[in-house]
């Protein structure tokens, strides 16, 4: 890809989809320029303002474009497919048939399970617009920690990954939402009671592109007694931006 075609990504670091994208394309080395769109606001760089909408009418991010084709796509996981399937990512997407069934069968399976994380945890201090109700945050809660007996008792018990014993898009996808409530990030769950999921935790923690796409998550600390401010937030995703960049300029 020549520079001015280089891949744009939509989003803030901070979000969840967002990483899980970031990370397969740092695991990857595949440029991309990341362009500001703060989910959920309406002003000139916001998610809900009509020149984001008319590129992803959900007015979520992430999307992507790609700047030679103009083509547009948005929802993390169809991003991740459609990168590697482009690239030929075969280590991460296998090709065969059953074991990329298998992939897919987590990525369809986390939207309304593990992506709870969010919804049960760190939405409720970080996106005090959401104004999430507290009944809605227990149910979220109720769907991740099942989802998370899942992965503990099934998925991790089998293999080293989640699908594999080497590492997918599903455990990309995944990690960004279990990972992000550790004691050593956001620090709001305990994860006692979850032997394979500390042991998967740390494995992932070992995988290429970990720590640049949580330097957002280290800026931001430990969230657990006291929500962070809208600055403590913007400078996170400042400084994860740094980071990016300087990554990026390695490739
Ligand atoms: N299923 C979507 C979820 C994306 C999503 O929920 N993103 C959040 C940020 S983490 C967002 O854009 N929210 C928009 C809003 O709050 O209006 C995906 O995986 O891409």
């Amino acid at each position: 890809m020549t520079k001015d075609n280089t891949l744009i990504v939509y989003g803030v670091p901070f979000s969840q989809p967002v990483r899980a994208v970031m990370w397969l394309l740092i695991l990857k080395r595949l440029p991309f320029t990341m362009t500001l769109i703060n989910p959920g606001s309406e002003g000139a760089t916001g998610s809900r303002n009509p020149a984001y909408l008319a590129k992803n009418p959900a007015g979520t991010i992430p999307c992507i474009e790609e700047p030679d084709t103009g083509f547009v796509l948005g929802e993390a996981h169809a991003i991740i497919c459609y990168l590697s399937r482009k690239h030929g990512w075969s280590d991460v997407y296998p090709v065969d048939k059953q074991i990329r069934a298998t992939v897919d069968w987590y990525l369809h399976y986390h939207h309304r399970t593990i992506r709870e994380a969010s919804i049960a945890l760190v939405a409720p201090k970080i996106r005090k617009d959401l104004n999430i109700p507290e009944a809605i945050q227990d149910t979220a809660k109720a769907n991740f920690t099942r989802a998370l007996g899942a992965l503990e008792h099934g998925w991790l018990s089998k293999n080293r990954f989640l699908v594999s014993d080497t590492v997918t898009l599903a455990d990309l996808a995944a990690y960004v939402e279990i990972g992000q409530i550790q004691p050593r990030f956001t620090n709001v769950f305990d994860f006692s009671p979850y032997p394979n999921i500390r042991r998967w935790l740390d494995d992932m923690a070992n995988i290429e592109g970990h720590d640049e796409v949580h330097v957002v998550l280290e800026e931001l600390g430990d969230i657990s007694i006291e929500a962070p401010s809208m600055d403590a937030i913007r400078n996170a995703n400042k400084r994860a931006l740094q980071t990016l960049k300087q990554k990026i300029a390695t490739f």
